[in-house]
């Protein structure tokens, strides 16, 4: 259900001046395969403003849209899922309200947190940070490629690394075998996010031969 490649997640602050929309677009134009709206600041009105924008431009690219936080928002645009941590909505919760067909995505930070987010019935889980990241400020511990790598083998569901992950570490992020590598700043900030996005794919074939 997920496929493999570069998970795009919004950050605004990191891209001032140029539209949200363009810039996610962008994204899709390079190839990424699923997209998640982040948003920590937005009123709920802009919220639901620019969620159903971002919904409907991954749509035209046949991309899912993932909302993070906000399960009220992702209920009232149809979202094709949602991102939650571990003090969010429960996932039982949310699933009741969600229902089976769309995706819920857990952040995990340890082999513990990832085994329960599958128990609970996670369509996918968000691990890391895997290095050091200045994108999030509350960040727990860097877990490296090798606890990634023991996580991913530990689950049976889809992974997602996120957390400092950049062109020039991606591939030994890849090599571990998670579905998808969600990076925000290397992206957000290059000068053409287009080529950048596109850069990623070439990536995940790179090392996904050594998986
Ligand atoms: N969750 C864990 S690390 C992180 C989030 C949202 C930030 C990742 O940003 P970057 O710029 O790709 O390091
Ligand atoms: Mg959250």
């Amino acid at each position: 259900m997920l496929q493999n490649g570069l998970y795009a997640i919004t950050a605004e602050e990191l891209h001032p001046g140029r539209p949200l929309l363009e810039v996610m677009e962008e994204t899709l134009q390079g190839g990424a395969k699923m997209i998640q709206y982040r948003d920590k600041k937005g009123t709920k009105k802009q919220v639901i403003e620019n969620a159903r924008a971002l919904s409907a431009l991954a749509k035209s690219y046949d991309v899912p849209f993932i909302m993070n936080d906000h399960l009220d928002v992702a209920l009232i645009i149809d979202a094709d899922g949602v991102h939650f941590g571990q003090d969010d909505v429960p996932l039982v919760e949310a699933r009741k309200l969600l229902g089976d067909n769309k995706i819920i995505g857990i952040s995990t930070h340890s082999l513990e947190e990832a085994q329960h987010a599958e128990r609970d019935g996670a369509d996918y889980i968000g691990v890391g940070p895997v290095f050091k990241t200045a994108t999030k400020k509350d960040t727990q511990q860097e877990i490296g490629p090798p606890l990634l790598r023991e996580i991913v083998e530990s689950v049976s569901i889809p992974t997602v690394a996120i957390g400092g992950i950049n062109r020039h570490n991606a591939v030994s992020v890849i090599e571990t075998g998670v579905t998808q590598v969600a990076v925000i700043s290397d992206v957000l900030q290059a000068t053409s996010v287009k080529e950048v996005a596109e850069i990623y794919q070439t990536l995940y074939d790179q090392g996904r031969k050594h998986v």
